[in-house]
């Protein structure tokens, strides 16, 4: 038994709240692309390939690294890059703006709970604030911002997921013993900066994710779930949801525990 009580919840963004990867990020890209005059285009696959490293900036280089090596890098390369990004970041939250991405099932539901159980929330993301600002309001409203004690993001620490720079940097601004609080992740990059930092570590797996190793996972689920929507078991202990096919708060604080 773990002799810390749940005190609070820290989340992920991409691929955790929201399904914001695919028909997000990767549209936001393909049209800054677009305007800048590129020929450049994400596809699906070879977005899935991309998304092994965490940053849209770092993303880009990895493309021109890997996958386009034949285009001409620009001296000023960094500069290049940043402008490209503060585009797709403006397509990205128009986008949101549209109310486009709906956050996954039981995500609403489970914030709710917490918040009437007065636990303690935080996010832990590797995106841009412009684009967490943006989900957040578009689909949990204007004041959910207020609900967050620590939005930690993007460029706020140097070394992105997997490192686990950017929860210690969340734990460390809520003055959060680890073992009082639990992580919530879709990636591999995101349970290896979770786990990094000492933080028990629940997954939901996105198309994206589904063939990752989640080793030490709390438990691994399809989603959160929802009473009229199940959510499965994949990895870890089926009993810790209690007879019941979705995550309620009740069933977090056995994960904690167990
Ligand atoms: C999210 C990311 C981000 C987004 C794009 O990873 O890696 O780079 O894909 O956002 P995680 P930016 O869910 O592990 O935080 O373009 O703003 O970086
Ligand atoms: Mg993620």
């Amino acid at each position: 038994m773990s002799k810390e009580t749940l005190q609070a919840l820290l989340f992920d963004v991409d691929g955790t709240l929201a399904d914001t990867e695919k028909d997000g990020h990767r549209v936001a890209f393909n049209l800054a692309f677009e305007q800048a005059g590129l020929d450049w285009h994400w596809d699906v696959a070879l977005y899935g390939e991309l998304l092994e490293v965490t940053g849209g900036k770092e993303r880009m280089k990895l493309y021109l690294d890997k996958y386009n090596t034949d285009f001409e890098k620009p001296e000023n390369l960094d500069d290049f890059i940043a402008e490209l990004h503060k585009s797709k970041t403006a397509h990205y939250t128009e986008l949101l703006s549209r109310g486009s991405i709906p956050l996954r099932p039981g995500v609403e539901r489970l914030i709710n709970e917490a918040r009437d159980a007065g636990l303690r929330l935080a996010i832990a993301t590797t995106t841009t604030p412009a684009n967490v600002d943006a989900l957040l309001r578009h689909t949990l409203g204007e004041d959910s911002l207020n609900w967050f004690e620590v939005i930690a993001a993007g460029d706020i620490v140097p070394a992105k997921k997997p490192a686990a720079d950017i929860y210690q940097y969340a734990l460390k601004e809520m003055q959060l013993d680890p073992a009082a609080g639990l992580a919530f992740e879709d990636s591999y990059n995101g349970i290896l900066s979770s786990l990094g930092a000492d933080l028990k570590t629940v997954i939901t797996i996105n198309d994206y994710t589904k063939d990752h190793d989640f080793s030490g996972a709390a438990i691994v689920l399809d989603q959160l779930g929802e009473p009229d929507s199940a959510c499965r078991v994949l990895q870890g202990d089926e009993r810790l949801l209690n007879g019941q096919p979705w995550l309620n708060l009740d069933n977090l604080k056995h994960i904690h525990q167990a």
